[in-house]
């Protein structure tokens, strides 16, 4: 049976007719067998299949020519029939540049493969796709091949996007470890793109060389504030510091931007074992920020592929992206998290560059710290030896030479085996009390049945006889297990519960979690609302949002209380969800999250669904969401968030009120030592 699918495949055997043909060490690493092993992986993880295939096609001259000059692309032309003391006289041209007499016809492939994907999102044939191509285009410019690059596909299909659809906002991210100069050229005058790119930069000593490449450049005119630049002054840089930049500087922005559509120049040089990028991202890493992006722009996400010379680490970091995209769940990220001092200071300069144009970075309070030289920079870390620093690369996995890269094919196999899990069969499961208001539920979601007398005696026997002596708590308790169990079990993914007596059911849920053995489980209580529990194990993270001033209670790195008011025609959450709660989540790293919707609830439907989107990503999607008050907007747009049906509206992007953003900085002040993902600034 053809499962239906949203995710398109775009991919052509043709797109590998073209290599080196003379010595180049420069060239050598940008090989056919790049696509050839990312497109073999992902037959080996039966991902093809359950994408929707759709055929390339060339792009047309005036598709080129929304980017390049004509005589730029006069010049390409002339490479089909040159022989190959021709094409190495071109190449010379540029800057670390091949050509064979295939590359013509593959760039324009690769040009029309990529607007293939664009045609196939917009138009709702499939919510998002990526596309497998060679070769790769953001270093190239109006009149230059650059970087391997011959046509930007990705400025291409972001001007062929705006003209065909009329589109206002584009976001580009650009996660290659090369600085998509090119793309920033074509784009900086433009607000209706939004670049983003991280990069090797090492104070400029890394190719491509640029002092436009540095976090000061913001774009130009009217652009400015639409280009946006994190160098990375370290090799070395892994899941935790990529994070950090999404927490700390994409997210906020992008969400405030409120793209219609995101292009993902989809490079993976910036993962562990490639040899220009030496970084230690690990490919589970792109899952997650794939699924980040995948909440911004109604989920509608191109991905194209840029770069990424380590075929083992490629390979396996494509497919992550794209079984992110079919929306399996995820597996959980490895590795300490703390983002390392150099990550840091390049963040809080980026935020303090774009303080000036984006209200999420309005209250920043620190300047640029304009010139920190290397030496100072390491007086610095003696001195803040809270933060975390990271082995370099080659400490990492030894990936200094050729043999040293098989190495990391021998780490990446063995990870990828202790990451991966099967995906349980169902991905909801709801316990609702009023079989009536299951009926507003989405069709996939599988409704627990009632059960009978016996059952239900069997399945509460060993709980608290006293706590659920009363008929409702009982009835609340068994909704609450029922569902619980079949996460536990993996028989389900997540699931929804009405409660109308949560504290107590979900105080017997925990305590159900860790007789059956977990380790962490992160409780969300929105409300006013209190736990018969110790929580100081580190067992259970408990955080608590609610409106009214808990000053009573004591704060602790396990037991956190957030007072947030709600703004009810838009969505003010934003900033405490990426400022505060989703660098504690992925810090703490938990087994199963629980989120408790109680009596006066200090957030919105919108916040709420927010809440749930972005938490999905942990515990390998395991949620359970527990609410006391069933209302059926609530249900439906939770149960929508978590069967993954659609994106949810998360309302119109509202700013943080000085009061809000406050707590937050109060709270992030009072945590960061022990909660290092809040790090985004090295003086605070
Ligand atoms: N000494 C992409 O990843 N390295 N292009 C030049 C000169 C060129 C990378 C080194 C790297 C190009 C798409
Ligand atoms: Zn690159």
């Amino acid at each position: 049976i053809a499962m239906a699918s949203g995710t398109a495949l775009i991919y052509d055997d043709e797109m590998t007719s073209y290599k080196l043909l003379w010595d180049d060490p420069i060239c050598d690493i940008e090989v056919p067998e790049r696509l050839l092993s990312s497109y073999d992986q992902l037959k080996h993880y039966d991902l093809v299949d359950r994408c929707v295939r759709i055929p390339v096609r060339e792009g047309t001259e005036e598709e080129i020519m929304l980017v390049h000059s004509s005589e730029y692309l006069e010049v390409i032309k002339s490479t089909q029939t040159m022989n190959e003391e021709e094409l190495q006289r071109v190449s010379k041209h540029y800057d670390a540049v091949y050509f064979h007499p295939n590359t013509y016809r593959c760039a324009k492939l690769a040009v029309g493969a990529t607007l293939q994907l664009v045609d196939s999102v917009m138009s709702g044939k499939v919510h998002n796709g990526m596309a497998l191509v060679r070769p790769p285009g953001h270093h190239s410019q109006r009149n230059a091949a650059n970087g391997f690059c011959v046509f930007n596909n990705v400025a291409i299909a972001a001007q062929y996007a705006k003209r065909r659809y009329g589109l206002q906002r584009i976001l580009i991210v650009d996660w290659d470890v090369h600085h998509g100069q090119g793309i920033q050229y074509i784009f900086e005058k433009d607000p209706s793109v939004l670049y983003f790119s991280w990069h090797r930069y090492e104070h400029q000593q890394f190719w491509p060389l640029l002092r436009e490449s540095d976090y000061d450049a913001v774009g130009q005119e009217n652009g400015k504030g639409f280009n946006i630049n994190v160098p990375w002054n370290k090799v070395g840089m892994g899941n935790s510091d990529y994070l950090a930049a999404f927490f700390h500087v994409l997210l906020p922005v992008a969400f405030e931007f409120a793209p219609e559509l995101i292009l993902v120049s989809s490079g993976y040089d910036s993962g562990i074992g490639d040899p220009e990028g030496q970084m230690t991202a690990t490919p589970e890493c792109f899952a997650h920020l794939t699924h980040f992006l995948m909440q911004l722009a109604n989920g509608r996400l191109c991905a194209v592929l840029e770069g990424g010379y380590h075929l083992k680490s490629l390979s396996e970091s494509v497919c992550m992206t794209v079984k992110t995209l079919l929306r399996d769940p995820l597996p959980q990220i490895s590795g300490e998290m703390a983002p390392c001092l150099s990550a840091i200071e390049s963040i809080q300069n980026v935020r303090a560059a774009h303080k000036p144009y984006w209200k999420c970075l309005m209250y920043e309070e620190t300047a640029p710290l304009k010139d920190l030289s290397t030496k100072s920079q390491q007086v610095m870390e003696a001195q803040l030896t809270q933060t975390s620093t990271h082995p370099t690369a080659e400490q990492a996995v030894g990936n200094t030479n050729r043999d040293e890269a098989i190495k990391t094919d021998k780490f990446l196999e063995s990870h990828m085996k202790r990451i991966l899990f099967p995906v349980p069969p169902v991905k909801t499961a709801a316990s609702i009390v009023s079989k009536a208001d299951a009926h507003f539920l989405p069709l996939s979601v599988q409704v627990e049945m009632e059960m009978s007398a016996q059952e239900r005696k069997t399945l509460v026997s060993g709980f608290d006889a006293e706590l659920v002596k009363e008929e409702k708590a009982l009835l609340s308790l068994q909704n609450v297990v029922a569902v619980l169990d079949k996460i536990l079990k993996k028989e389900v993914c997540n699931g929804i519960v009405d409660a109308s007596v949560a504290s107590v059911s979900t105080t017997i849920a925990l305590k159900h979690c860790f007789d059956f053995g977990l380790q962490r489980v992160l409780c969300i209580i929105v409300g006013d609302m209190d736990l018969e529990l110790s929580l100081d194990d580190g067992k259970i993270l408990f955080m608590n949002i609610c409106q009214k001033q808990q000053t009573e209670k004591t704060n602790s790195k396990y037991r956190i209380s957030l007072n947030w008011k709600e703004d009810t025609e838009r969505n003010n959450f934003f900033y405490a969800v990426l400022g505060f709660i989703l660098p504690i989540a992925y810090n703490y790293q938990p087994d199963l999250m629980i989120i408790v919707i109680g009596p006066n609830r200090s957030l919105g439907v919108n916040g709420i669904s927010l809440l749930t989107s972005l938490l999905q990503g942990l515990a390998e999607s395991r949620i359970l969401v527990v609410i006391q008050d069933i209302e059926i907007k609530l249900v439906r747009s939770v149960a929508t968030t978590l069967t993954g049906v659609s994106i949810p509206d998360f309302g119109v992007y509202a700013p943080a009120s000085q009061e809000n953003v406050l707590e937050i900085k109060r709270l992030r002040h009072q945590f960061k030592q022990e909660w290092k993902m809040l790090q985004c600034s090295v003086r605070d």
